[in-house]
């Protein structure tokens, strides 16, 4: 059994490594619901399989799938991806799963965050959640690693860090009243930093427009690695997203990081803007609890939502006008390593994109430095990346 734990991962010395540190694998789960996903989920089955064909080049990955579609998600997927039966409600393993916390000694232990299907009954996106609700709790048997039961709503898609004990976070969606209204801003902060071992949070204000998460960081800004972030851009400033963009580079311009530093910003083009079509809208069973899909709808498209692989970048394709200006920008950012496109409209349909499909599990055993994290004394750093003319 994965033994829960009754102190908090800081007390114990813990901490959230950043994504682009080495990797064990990674975890995902299989799309099913077909309130959710059209024409009985297969076109998604299809790109899901796909992501995981990018992943499994560059590190183990594990697929959760129920036992209904266990023999089909078996056949479809690559032989190398290793295939558990699993329940859930839904298949975004970022924020059902656990957040995986590492020490100095090179342990590994998990967060198992309260899940509420971003926004329980008051605006969440269905109903039961039950299942998802167990979900990190089993990664986290089969991983057999500690598991922290984190006492407030949280997913892993609403969470960046630098692994140096910097933490990005929208105030959308963390101080969203239907993920912890009896909280506070101040109790908020010192849960995440409890419970991610960082010591620095930095607030963006809302998420990618019309984002049904209510704004997860996940799609609007990452990190590429210390100091420097990802942030999804538009030039158009009568697009709702501008002014979004423009007041997270601002606040980004504005912060420090847990080490004093400033950051610098990659803008990265936004796709589109993309609408649900009327025949995608069509192929989704509507259900009484579930959050419908309507023909016409703007889609929270955005190429942050990527994934950090072991020496590689597994990016969602979604905008043949703007696909290649991402990817050349993601090249140039991540010259190390090998970026990799993914057709991902039909993941984007069901509300998010690869980096909420996918769960990092992080390399045991390599020894980190806890004393550089915990540094607190600002060393301030020339501006590195100028304004965009208002
Ligand atoms: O942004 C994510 N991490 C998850 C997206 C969930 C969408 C649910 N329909």
């Amino acid at each position: 059994m994965a033994h829960t734990l009754t102190t908090t991962p800081a007390q114990d010395g813990f901490w959230m490594p950043g994504e682009f540190e080495p990797h064990a694998g990674c975890w995902m789960l299989w799309p099913e619901r077909p309130d959710n996903w059209r024409e009985g989920a297969q076109p998604a089955q299809r790109a899901f399989a796909e992501v995981a064909r990018a992943i499994a080049q560059f590190e183990p990955v594990t697929v959760g799938v129920s036992a209904r579609l266990y023999e089909f998600a078996r056949a479809l997927l690559p032989e190398s991806v290793r295939v558990v039966e699993m329940s859930s409600n839904d298949c975004w393993m970022r924020d059902v799963g656990p957040t995986f916390v590492v020490n100095a000694r090179g342990q590994v232990r998990g967060v198992d965050w309260r899940f509420n299907a971003w926004g329980g009954l008051d605006g969440g996106l269905y109903f039961p959640w039950d299942q998802d609700e167990l979900v990190a709790r089993k990664v986290l048997e089969i991983e057999g690693r500690e598991r922290y039961a984190a006492p407030f709503v949280n997913e892993g898609g609403a969470i960046h860090v630098d692994g140096e004990g910097t933490l990005l976070v929208t105030e959308q969606c963390n101080l969203n009243r239907n993920r912890n209204p009896h909280l506070t801003r101040e109790k908020i902060e010192e849960l995440l930093k409890a419970y991610l071992g960082v010591t620095t949070i930095v607030w963006l204000g809302d998420g990618v427009y019309n984002d049904e998460t209510d704004g997860h960081v996940d799609n609007l800004v990452c990190f590429a690695r210390p100091g420097e972030v990802c942030l999804t851009w538009t030039d158009d400033r009568r697009d709702p997203q501008y002014r979004i963009s423009r007041d997270a580079y601002e606040r980004l311009m504005d912060a420090r990081d847990a080490r004093g530093r400033r950051f610098k910003v990659h803008r990265l083009p936004m796709p589109g803007p993309l609408y649900m079509t009327a025949e995608e809208a069509r192929g989704v069973c509507a259900r009484e609890g579930t959050k419908p899909r309507r023909a016409g709808e703007r889609l929270a498209a955005s190429y942050v939502n990527f994934y950090i692989a072991n020496g590689g970048i597994v990016v969602p394709l979604l905008d043949p006008r703007t696909d290649r200006a991402a990817l050349a920008k993601l090249r140039r950012i991540f010259p190390e390593r090998r970026v990799v496109g993914v057709p991902a409209r039909e993941i984007l349909l069901g509300g998010g994109n690869i980096h909420c499909i996918t769960q990092q599990v992080p390399a045991a055993g390599i020894r980190r430095s806890r004393e550089l994290r915990s540094s607190s004394r600002p060393t301030p750093t020339k501006r590195r990346t100028a304004r965009p003319a208002r």
